[in-house]
């Protein structure tokens, strides 16, 4: 009797005191669950980082090569990886992933599990290693693209091309260095069966691969790889190749509903706002309509506009952008690419340069233990934030600043690592009359994430206001900057 008092006296201690720090807002606030690990949130302050497509596709002037040209089909002239990462760092890449072997199965690195490799083309040498060691010397991430797909082997289909594939994965994970992400592509031919040039081959993709075994794999050799395929589980594909997310974009997924060739894939557009795992955006797109070089549409890179705007879309739109580049029959990234990479980056740095929010006074209707300093935002310190009460989900922040400024670019960050948290927010600016009046935006101003830009109509004003409406949890906000493009 006497030990079951103390028992249920134990357990009353220890509720209260659950409750008690539960209401104590001097405490960082619960994680609001699915959180990202500290991987992906590395990965994701990477931003923008580059795609390279390269292999027999390019001098063969294919997309989709049917794995039947001659080793000795792939001969660049001037391969230079270092004029590839030179190229990608003046233009602010942070890293690239290259197509170590595409759908048609030639591989750019001396494997030893196929001959249909770069040893026995005229070039011989080992491309993957050459870019490893330059994204090395030059200080940006390496990651790899291994296709699934693989129209060569004629094994495929079989139980020995998977072991083929795990082979392939395991040394590409072990003789390169540090891999920052590695692609699981889910294109597997029209209706998943193309083998060769005119044969046919079934597999089930979600089945077939053993994807856990591969993601087991990288998760073992290189643990801080962030592992992509349509649905995960590291980042997922962004449900369309144009390069944008939309406005509405959760970092969060079903995640054991979305597979690689996930048929509903355009809601990976926006995410799942109920989603239990954190799988953020990657969007990505080529410079030029194919992801392999065509002398012909040397003339058709996107212009300096067009990328810029993607970059709003997707760093902006709380993704990161994936940007390809393919590289040229000489091997090198051909000169009008390298030349827009660097005018576009120049372009992002101009309008995004100068924070005018920067030393100006913020406040809010409600801080949790009312510690709200306005050097937390615009600040580098990513880790210090703002954050309401708990049960608060709506919110204002209110900024003053010391004379008007004009502005036409908001951004608004959330401390990611506690969770995704806010659902709808508005951005307004007081007139001179002394009014609340919120900003053009011509899309949905509804999650933030990682990072959102909002673009508006121009706007002079000294006192500026960020309305949360509402959000999952209390909302946790590290950083607010403004700008004139
Ligand atoms: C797709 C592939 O089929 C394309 O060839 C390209 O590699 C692109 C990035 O992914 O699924």
């Amino acid at each position: 009797m006497r030990i079951h008092m103390i028992r249920h006296l134990i357990l009353l201690a220890v509720l209260l005191g659950t409750l008690s720090a539960m209401a104590d807002n001097s405490l960082a606030p619960e994680p609001c669950l699915p959180v990202p690990t500290p991987q992906q949130v590395a990965w994701q302050q990477l931003e923008t980082y580059a795609f390279i497509h390269f292999g027999p596709n390019t001098f063969n002037d294919k997309e989709w090569g049917y794995g039947d040209a001659p080793a000795s089909s792939f001969n660049p002239t001037r391969l230079d990886c270092e004029q590839w990462v030179q190229t990608l760092v003046k233009g602010g890449m942070k890293g690239v992933i290259l197509t170590c072997k595409h759908h048609d199965g030639f591989c750019l690195w001396h494997t030893q599990y196929t001959d249909y490799n770069v040893a026995n083309s005229p070039f011989k040498r080992d491309v993957v290693k050459e870019l490893s060691d330059a994204c090395k010397k030059y200080g940006i991430k390496f990651g790899v693209y291994l296709s699934p797909w693989d129209r060569h082997q004629a094994s495929y289909g079989t139980q020995e091309y998977v072991t083929y594939y795990y082979n392939q994965l395991t040394e590409l994970m072990t003789q390169y260095g540090d891999v920052f992400e590695v692609w699981f592509d889910g294109a597997n031919g029209g209706d998943g069966w193309y083998g060769g040039a005119s044969e046919k081959r079934e597999i089930d993709r979600s089945t077939y691969y053993n994807y856990p075994k591969a993601w087991g794999i990288v998760n073992r050799l290189q643990p801080d790889a962030v592992i992509f395929s349509d649905g995960g589980p590291g980042c997922r594909w962004v449900g369309n190749e144009k390069g944008y997310a939309n406005a509405t974009n959760w970092a969060l997924l079903r995640i054991k509903e979305v597979y690689p060739g996930y048929p509903q894939y355009e809601e990976l557009q926006s995410g799942h706002a109920d989603g239990d795992g954190w799988c953020a955006a990657e969007c990505n797109t080529s410079i030029r309509p194919g992801w392999f070089y065509h002398e012909s549409e040397d003339d058709k890179v996107k212009t300096v506009d067009e990328l810029t705007d993607l970059y709003y879309r997707s760093v902006g739109h709380n993704g990161t952008f994936l940007l390809n580049f393919p590289v040229d029959k000489e091997g090198l990234i051909h000169p009008t690419d390298s030349a827009t990479l660097v005018a576009w980056r120049e372009r992002i740095d101009h309008e995004m340069g100068n924070n005018l929010l920067k030393g100006a006074k913020f406040t809010a209707s409600d801080t949790r233990n009312k510690q709200f300093s306005s050097s937390m935002m615009g600040d580098d310190n990513w880790e210090t934030y703002w954050a309401a009460s708990d049960g608060v989900t709506a919110a204002d922040i209110i900024i003053k600043t010391k004379k008007d400024v004009t502005l036409d670019r908001i951004m608004l960050q959330e401390y990611i690592p506690l969770g995704q948290r806010v659902k709808a927010f508005v951005i307004e600016y007081k007139t001179c009359c002394g009014k609340w009046v919120p900003v053009i935006v011509d899309e949905e101003t509804t999650t933030i994430g990682y990072k959102r830009i909002v673009r508006f109509n121009e706007k002079t004003a000294s006192e500026w206001r960020i309305r949360i409406l509402d959000a999952r949890a209390c909302p946790c906000i590290n950083n607010i900057e403004g700008y004139h493009s």
